[in-house]
């Protein structure tokens, strides 16, 4: 059985919505990322690069969200565009789009508002403007069709549904003013019965909410070498 290495955040988001679509049998494992598991040996043996999510299937181990989107969508054969060149090229470009675009930026400028020991306002917007460049190209791409690829929903879609969850947390309250599409795209999508049962995942832990001194020593431990 597929396990499924998760904490309730936007990246894990997309597998435990991918899984509940197709109905693969898994067993969620929690890693609190705000108590230090994403450091065990156990998960560094899986993710070398000690972030959620993961999947082990068998022997196989997966890691990096968008690689385990892929992975589930070519082996259930699910959720993928025709087989063709083109749809492949514009499947496999977006899907890197989410990756390395709007993950990385979104988080970045949560990271500089929010977590930054010092408010800098060039790194404030410049991670800002870019992580709003970013999901414009999205909201432009929605303007043309229902789903990202066109009119079937597809894993690029899941991809994006994980971050625009958390869009306006990233973004500010007023980000859907100039996102329109996204956010039709993200109403419909959460109102899914397996987007419903992916957002309870959390429910069956208790993980830690709170970004106290002890969860920044696991998510920025980079810092220690801050000089004071
Ligand atoms: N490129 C990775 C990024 C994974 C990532 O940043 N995961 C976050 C949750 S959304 C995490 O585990 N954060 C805890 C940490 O950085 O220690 C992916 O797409 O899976």
């Amino acid at each position: 059985m597929i396990k499924f290495y998760y904490h309730p955040s936007p990246n894990p988001a997309k597998i435990a919505l991918f899984l509940e679509e197709t109905g693969l049998p898994y067993e969620m494992v929690p890693v609190d990322t705000r108590r230090g598991d994403q450091f065990k040996p156990e998960f560094l043996a899986i993710n070398p690069n000690g972030k959620t999510p993961a999947i082990t299937d068998g022997d196989v181990k997966v890691f990096d969200s968008n690689a385990i989107l892929l992975y589930l969508a070519e082996k259930t054969g699910q959720f993928l565009p025709e087989n063709t060149p083109e749809a492949r090229g514009q499947m496999l470009s977006w899907l890197m789009f989410v990756a390395t675009g709007i993950g990385p930026y979104c988080g970045q400028a949560v990271h500089f508002s929010l977590h930054a020991p010092e408010k800098l306002p060039y790194a404030i917007n410049r991670y800002a403007r870019e992580a709003e460049r970013h999901w414009g190209i999205i909201n432009d791409q929605l303007g043309k069709h229902r789903y990202m690829l066109g009119d079937a929903y597809t894993l690029i879609d899941m991809s994006v549904w994980g971050w625009a969850t958390r869009a306006q947390f990233a973004l500010g309250d007023e980000a859907f003013g100039k996102l329109s599409n996204v956010k039709r795209h993200l109403d419909e999508i959460s109102a899914r019965p397996a987007a419903q049962r992916a957002v309870a995942l959390k429910e069956q832990f208790t993980f830690k909410m709170e970004v106290d001194e002890e969860a920044r020593k696991f998510l920025f431990p980079q810092n220690k070498h801050l000089v004071a």
